[in-house]
């Protein structure tokens, strides 16, 4: 079955995994709880890197919880979880993900002191990991080439929409104590540090031995052993596990094993012009 979009005030989504209730709902009625610890992100921007940083600076480097449980019932997605009863109660204070823009994000959250952790990455890097995702995730439009994905992605015509505006908007609460910015470069480059950093602003103290369980636990290779991380619990339903896979490559720069020369240019011209005057400086610019 081909699968379809449909658009929710004016955002493209999957419709055989989202409906325009839950995300009214989530919009209007979701009550956020001042302790709640979102992990927000565009599509494949780390999503789940952070969900396992985030599980394990909770468990102050212990394995037992990120090998017991899968990483979606660990930080639950908050726009297809079709009720807010619907998520689990074991964890306090609640660890929640969403790929959301902030224009569709729980009103409530504007009124609390809860914390965002927002992690953005090259969205070169981003489009060619969209682009293998895909291909496996059944619920995907298929595009018929690396070209026609790339002025996809650029049009923001892909799920939740531009990549531009989901950063501008979210970085528009970057002053703001409650707020973390977070890049998949930075995790690459330094994640000691970056672990610290996010413990840190979570109000949580890592001994020395717990922040090398969390750096070691986290790494790219023990995710992709771990079947709580790896994805292999999800249904065939959604995603055609023999073609690819979710923990595809995990690197910076990859882009230029897709993008033509002349697709690389058309993207940075058009980056140009979107981000023109934003006024944060991001890693790969
Ligand atoms: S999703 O489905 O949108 O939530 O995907 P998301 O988790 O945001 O992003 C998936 C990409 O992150 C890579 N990944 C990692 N890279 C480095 N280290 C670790 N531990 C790690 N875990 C996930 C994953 O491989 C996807 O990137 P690509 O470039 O496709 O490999």
């Amino acid at each position: 079955m081909p699968s379809k979009y449909f658009t929710y005030k004016d955002i493209p989504f999957p419709e055989n995994f989202y409906s325009p209730e839950v995300l009214s709902f989530v919009e209007e009625e979701f009550q956020v709880q001042e302790d709640d610890v979102f992990n927000v992100t565009f599509p494949k921007s780390g999503t789940f890197w952070m969900v396992e940083i985030l599980s394990l600076i909770r468990s102050m480097g212990d394995t037992s919880w990120v090998r017991s449980f899968p990483t979606w019932e660990r930080a639950p997605w908050i726009e297809i979880t079709p009720k807010e009863k619907d998520l689990p109660t074991w964890a306090q204070p609640r660890l929640l993900s969403s790929h959301l823009p902030i224009q569709l994000f729980p009103k409530s959250f504007f009124q609390s002191r809860a914390k965002v952790i927002y992690t953005t990455r090259d969205p070169r890097d981003v489009c060619t990991s969209l682009f293998h995702f895909s291909k496996i995730m059944t619920f995907f439009k298929q595009a018929e080439s690396s070209e026609d994905f790339i002025e996809e992605f650029l049009s923001g015509a892909v799920p939740y929409g531009s990549w531009f505006d989901h950063v501008k908007g979210w970085l528009g609460l970057r002053e703001q104590s409650n707020f973390l910015l977070v890049t998949y470069e930075e995790l690459k480059k330094d994640i000691r540090g970056s672990i610290e950093r996010i413990a840190n602003f979570l109000g949580v103290h890592l001994s020395s031995a717990a922040l090398e369980q969390v750096v070691d636990n986290c790494s790219f290779q023990k995710m992709k052993e771990n079947p709580m991380s790896n994805f292999s619990q999800m249904s065939s339903q959604y995603v055609a596990k023999d073609r690819g896979t979710f923990f595809r490559k995990g690197v910076t720069g990859d882009w230029k094993n897709l993008f033509t020369v002349a697709q690389s240019e058309r993207f940075g011209q058009i980056y140009q012009e979107k981000m023109k005057g934003f006024p944060v400086h991001l890693p790969w610019e």
